[in-house]
């Protein structure tokens, strides 16, 4: 009998029909308030779930005592409480790499966007009040030759790393768990402490994972210590940042601005106050969403699910310790 497995999130049709071939899918393709009844009605025999953004806690999981494999479609896992997957011999599962180009390209538009104030002068444009040559209250700032600071080299930090170096001229300062010898040798990438970064970078991208150690990891301490001209891009998750602190340090003229493609709640409250800042422009959580790059992900996720179930160890395995007992 093929193993039962939910996906509860749309994904391309040809993702499905190659989980089908060994396993029996119950496809939902998204959750509300509709579809989650009969989701967690499912939910008490699958084997194995496939999607994204979904918490799976001590509670959830009570409700899937026949879970062999979590399998996110991202490479973030905060969603995932890793020792209780752990603790019930569960893998767990992301998409790391083939996301990398697509969201350094977001985080470098971002930043370019904010340096050089386009959402605001595509406003100006569009409403019809470019009525004269654009004077110095509109200009921006260089981006290129400028110091850029990375927190968190990864697999994305580096792909920034790399369109800074070799496109932008811009000396690079990061800050990681470990050093990342390539990030060095590579993109000339500096490794100094979180304060360094803080005092010497104009921009500063803010990668790191979501983890209990990086909860508003950038706080007021951070923002007083940048400089009065730098710009803030969050593409991680909006906990690492306090938001407040944020909004008070714009407020103050303690950072120029800032480029947000996440929020601590999404979506972000239309009355927020970070939205109604010109120096703030906004995405809705779209690093890593293209065409071609959520298929992708799409694609190594039921990779690994269908391999988990098959009893090989998946590409991407998070929790390697939960092996021993699985295999
Ligand atoms: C989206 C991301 O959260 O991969 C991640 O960690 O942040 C994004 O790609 C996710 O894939 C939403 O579906």
């Amino acid at each position: 009998m093929k193993p039962k497995v939910i996906v509860y999130k749309k994904v391309d049709s040809t993702v499905i029909e190659y989980v089908r071939e060994t396993c029996e899918v119950i496809y939902f393709e998204k959750l509300d308030s509709q579809s989650l009844p009969s989701f967690y009605k499912e939910l008490k025999d699958a084997e194995g779930i496939l999607g994204s953004g979904l918490k799976v806690d001590e509670k959830f999981l009570e409700l899937a005592p026949q879970l062999k494999i979590v399998s996110n479609i991202s490479v973030g896992y905060d969603n995932l409480d890793i020792p209780e997957i752990t603790k019930r011999k569960i893998m767990a599962t992301n998409t790391p790499e083939v996301l990398n180009d697509s969201v350094a390209d977001t985080i470098f538009g971002l930043l370019l966007a904010t340096a050089r104030r386009m959402p605001e002068l595509n406003q100006m444009v569009k409403s019809g009040k470019w009525t004269s040559q654009v004077g110095e209250n509109l200009y921006g700032v260089d981006v290129h030759h400028k110091t850029l600071g990375i927190i968190g080299m990864g697999g994305i930090g580096s792909a920034i790393a790399k369109r800074a170096n070799y496109g932008f001229d811009m000396p690079i300062l990061y800050h990681n768990r470990s050093r990342n010898l390539e990030a060095e040798q590579i993109y000339q990438a500096t490794y100094c402490s979180l304060e360094e970064i803080c005092q010497h970078a104009d921009f500063i991208c803010l990668m790191t994972p979501l983890t209990p150690k990086t909860v508003k990891l950038i706080g007021e301490k951070e923002f007083k210590l940048m400089k009065k001209s730098a710009i803030f891009v969050n593409g991680s998750r909006g906990a690492t940042v306090d938001e407040d602190a944020l909004v008070q340090a714009l407020q103050n003229g303690d950072i120029l601005a800032a480029g947000l493609d996440v929020f601590a709640q999404e979506p972000v409250s239309p009355d927020h106050p970070l939205l109604s800042m010109d120096n703030v422009v906004t995405l809705p959580h779209i690093g890593s969403a293209t065409y071609e790059t959520r298929l992708k992900m799409a694609k190594v996720a039921a990779e690994n699910l269908v391999h988990g179930l098959e009893g090989k160890q998946p590409l991407s395995l998070i929790n390697q310790d939960v092996l021993t007992e699985v295999h």
